[in-house]
């Protein structure tokens, strides 16, 4: 039997600060509670507050003030000018697809012949490889290009030097040791780049450049929306430059011209409305990221690079495809996963989950890590067995530092790589004891007990009167949501269930609620099991997010329950 996780304690955001919300409100006209939002979203004044709600494509960075982007620009030219071959090293994820695709096209319309390399997740290492230096050499590539990768890959551009193939390297990664020897390293994270932002994904960085080298003619804003999803997918913070990149992103994805994409928002009944943040991280990345889990990304590439919408169609289809064996491999995995955890693991006293299984695919672990962790609150890293060698994935809560702790676990890994929040690496069987005691070890000095509770965050009380659709409008102002900008949760003070219907074959919840001035309807999706112990009469206090909802030509507000307390 697996037990039901623990019900998150509501905290009430940290950087409440009434006085400055009413303060921030005030300013801007709008309603209190958009101010304390604003506070806590870290925004204290009017400025601030103002061009994060109104952001324009003038809020940019120079992108020449980012270290050797001057340098690698020059050099993208000239192959361009020269009609060299350039091979463009790319990752197999949204991110490392879009950004070599966006490399690709932009060294295309310069002139160069250009061969794209998107690795195959088992059969290829990770970034430049060795291999791919002899593919460069193989067809005659004069100079390489990394996108999202290339930062740690010291030894391949040594390589590629000796045979006389410049490198150009953008990445978003992780610094190593020293940096390779290249004719250019664009990477915001380099301790001498004074770019005032840095947490770019791949395709932001690759964006950049392509910012300086396409005319007006070729206006780079045009691939915004290649832009959008590769910040979305690779779940970098939505503020500042990434929440300018993806608000006027998502306005052009959601008119693309690309048939590829086109195809896919079709296919998922995406197309004819304004996509979402959301819509991008849970309905069109893991599609796109499908193929790449379940044999290569080749299929995502292929699908942003269609010019007809024949093939775009059945592209599209193929990622459907790819993307149903993703969900039957990763429910398997997550169910087994789960399971041992309660049972293997000294839960609920261990700090952390390290397991491994012959059974996974590897191309899932990453996924269902991050589910054990949404599950668990505690660090997770599930590792997929062929034979003696692992492949691994983790995923961590705020203020563990995974790579850190892969770092200090360094010896016993064969390679490793990755951010705080998620983290790859290689490891023989033999170790995998030895690693899940000391990673438990160096966790459990880390983390304090309480902060494996899980908790919902919300942004204060809110009277069921003031969610209109006022309100409504304000809130929208606030997306897109994600990582460092988290959609807006209120509370209710004391409230009363006035009617209940379970919708959707006993799946989800709507409600019918007053508290003491006024009422509302509520739906909780997921939250169907909830319902039978809330008959009417029934004392709750409600976590939710307030929607404009529109149903046959009718427009109204409804709440989108987060959490139900029975009170
Ligand atoms: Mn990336």
């Amino acid at each position: 039997v697996i037990a039901q996780p623990a019900a998150p304690r509501w905290l009430l955001h940290p950087r409440h600060d009434p006085a400055l919300g009413r303060d921030v409100a005030r300013g801007l006209s709008a309603p209190e509670a958009i101010g304390n939002v604003l506070v806590h979203r870290g925004l204290r004044d009017l400025a601030s507050a103002r061009s994060f709600l109104e952001p324009t494509l003038a809020d940019l960075h120079d992108p020449r003030s980012m270290r050797d982007l001057d340098r690698a620009a020059t050099r993208l030219r000239a192959a361009g000018a020269n009609g060299e071959r350039v091979l463009v090293q790319g990752d197999y994820d949204v991110d490392g697809v879009t950004s070599a695709y966006l490399m690709a096209s932009v060294l295309a319309r310069l002139g160069a012949r250009v061969h794209v390399r998107i690795p195959h997740r088992t059969r290829d290492g990770y970034g430049l490889t060795d291999a791919a230096v002899d593919e460069a050499r193989r067809r005659a590539c004069t100079l390489i290009v990394t996108v999202d990768c290339g930062v740690t890959a010291v030894g391949p551009i040594a390589k590629a030097t000796a045979l006389g193939i410049d490198a150009v390297v953008t990445d978003h990664h992780a610094l190593g040791a020293s940096l390779p020897d290249a004719a250019a390293v664009v990477n915001p994270h380099r301790t001498d780049c004074g770019y005032p932002f840095k947490s770019l994904a791949g395709v932001g960085v690759a964006f950049k450049l392509a910012q300086v080298l396409l005319d007006e003619g070729d206006d780079p804003f045009d691939f915004l929306d290649v832009v959008a999803l590769g910040t979305i997918a690779d779940v970098v913070p939505l503020v500042g430059e990434n929440r300018v990149l993806a608000r006027f992103g998502l306005e052009r994805l959601s008119r693309t011209r690309r048939p590829g994409l086109r195809a896919l928002m079709e296919a998922t009944g995406l197309w004819g409305r304004p996509v979402t943040g959301g819509q991008v991280a849970f309905v069109l990345a893991p599609r796109l990221n499908a193929a790449g889990r379940m044999s290569s990304g080749e299929q995502a590439l292929r699908l942003l690079m269609a010019r007809e919408p024949d093939e775009a169609r059945a592209v599209a289809e193929s990622l459907e495809d790819d993307n149903d064996r993703r969900r039957e491999h990763d429910e398997r995995a997550a169910l087994d996963a789960v399971a041992r955890a309660e049972r293997e693991l000294r839960w609920p006293d261990c700090a952390s989950i390290v397991l491994w299984s012959e059974e996974w695919h590897p191309g899932v672990l990453g996924i269902v890590a991050a589910r054990m962790v949404e599950r668990y609150h505690r660090p997770a890293v599930l590792i997929a067995l062929d034979g003696d060698r692992g492949r691994g994935s983790g995923r961590s809560v705020a203020g563990v530092d995974l790579r850190a702790l892969l770092e200090d676990c360094g010896d016993l890994l064969d390679t490793f790589g990755g951010h705080a929040f998620a983290a790859g690496l290689t490891v023989s069987r033999t170790r995998l004891p030895e690693l899940r005691e000391r990673f438990e070890r160096l966790v459990a000095e880390r983390v304090s007990p309480e902060s494996r509770l899980p908790a919902l965050t919300h942004d204060g009380t809110l009277a069921l009167a003031a969610c209109d659709l006022a309100l409504c409008d304000w809130l929208e102002r606030l997306a897109p949501h994600g990582l460092g900008n988290p959609e807006p949760v209120f509370v209710t003070s004391q409230a009363r269930v006035d009617g209940t219907t379970v919708v959707g074959d006993g799946k989800h919840v709507r409600l019918r609620v007053s508290d003491s001035g006024g009422s509302a309807e509520a739906i909780g999706f997921g939250m169907g099991g909830e319902a039978a112990t809330l008959p009417a009469g029934s004392p709750v206090q409600l976590a939710f997010h307030p929607m404009r909802h529109t149903w046959r030509d009718e427009t109204r507000v409804q709440l989108r329950l987060r959490g139900i307390r029975r009170t």
